[in-house]
């Protein structure tokens, strides 16, 4: 039945019967979170970092309705020159897009659960959607959260980027049951910086590790995903000041201009790459090669 909706690239299907290892890898990044050329180079380095770390890549997006679980370099080609005029495709979205047959990137909740059907259990991305500022007021909560609380994968990240708010976002996954995992640190990383004002749920120390709490968790039917937050390299960490001063002016701008809803999270990297002279761009890139390295061992030894 499931098949019908998904189509598994063969080299994808081949490592799930097998039970070898699979780092699933999302679209909405390399369509709205980063500009073309770039995106489409970084998607397929993402896909060699992966490879040379032991797992299969399988980049997720949708293709004329279908929903591909291992994107060719071709699609990933298209769906990344289309940039943002591809329809960012969240939980909700899905069943519209493959209806009318349209092309979707996904974000990591519709990612996840795409994953999921497939059966992969490890995904890496750059960062995560969480409680925007002023959700108080603006109620915008990313549906990332909701699907880290029901679905069984864990998202390899660099943490929680400031453009968010990350207490509310860790007060938030704590109510939802999702841990967040500290790769070697016991600091929750800020996304371009190593470390925030916040702590970890737990450190752990070696993709071992990370893999034997992911089978305990499944294993007892605990339902939901993880936060693996990874620091970003220090050569490619951003200064605190001036990356604080670019969301500032950002999220300022945000507000002047009434952007809301699924556009906002486009709209604050694009002017935070902008307002950082393409640096904020440099460290996105770094950290998310760096997540997808970790991500493939993690499933290397969950597949053991
Ligand atoms: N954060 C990033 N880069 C991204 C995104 C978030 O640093 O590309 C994308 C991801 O696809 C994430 C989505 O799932 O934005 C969250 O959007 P929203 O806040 O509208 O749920
Ligand atoms: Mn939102």
């Amino acid at each position: 039945m499931l098949e019908n909706y998904l189509d598994i690239h063969p080299e994808v299907a081949t490592a799930l019967n097998l039970d070898k290892p699979v780092v699933a890898l999302e679209s909405t990044i390399i369509s709205h979170g980063m500009p073309y050329p770039r995106n489409v180079d970084t998607a397929l380095k993402v896909e060699q970092a992966v490879r040379e770390n032991g797992a299969v890549p399988a980049t997720i997006g949708i293709v004329k309705g279908r929903p591909k679980v291992g994107m060719t370099p071709k699609e990933i080609e298209s769906l990344g020159k289309a940039g943002q005029r591809v329809i960012k495709t969240s939980r909700r979205d899905i069943p519209f897009i493959i209806t009318r047959k349209l092309d979707g990137a996904t974000t990591v909740a519709s990612t996840m659960i795409l994953a999921d059907m497939a059966g992969i259990k490890v995904f890496a991305t750059g960062g995560i959607g969480g409680v925007h500022r002023g959700a108080q007021q603006s109620f915008d909560i990313s549906a990332d959260l909701l699907e880290l609380a029901q679905t069984d994968v864990a998202v390899v990240c660099a943490g929680i980027k400031s453009i968010l708010d990350i207490g509310l976002t860790l007060e938030y996954l704590e109510t939802q049951g999702v841990p967040v995992v500290g790769y070697q640190t016991e600091m929750l990383p800020a996304f371009y910086t190593q470390e925030s004002e916040y702590g970890v749920d737990y450190q752990l120390d070696t993709p071992e590790q990370i893999a034997s709490v992911m089978k305990t968790k499944w294993k007892m039917g605990l339902k939901g995903g993880m936060v693996i937050a990874n620091p970003i390299p220090v050569q490619y960490s951003m200064n605190k000041v001036v990356i604080d001063s670019a969301i500032a002016d950002a999220l300022d701008e945000m507000e002047k201009k009434g952007i809301s809803g699924k556009a906002s999270t486009p709209f604050l990297l694009a002017k935070v790459a902008e307002k950082t002279a393409g640096e904020s761009l440099k460290s996105n890139i770094g950290l998310v090669l760096n997540n997808a390295k970790l991500a493939a061992q993690i499933a290397v030894n969950y597949s053991k």
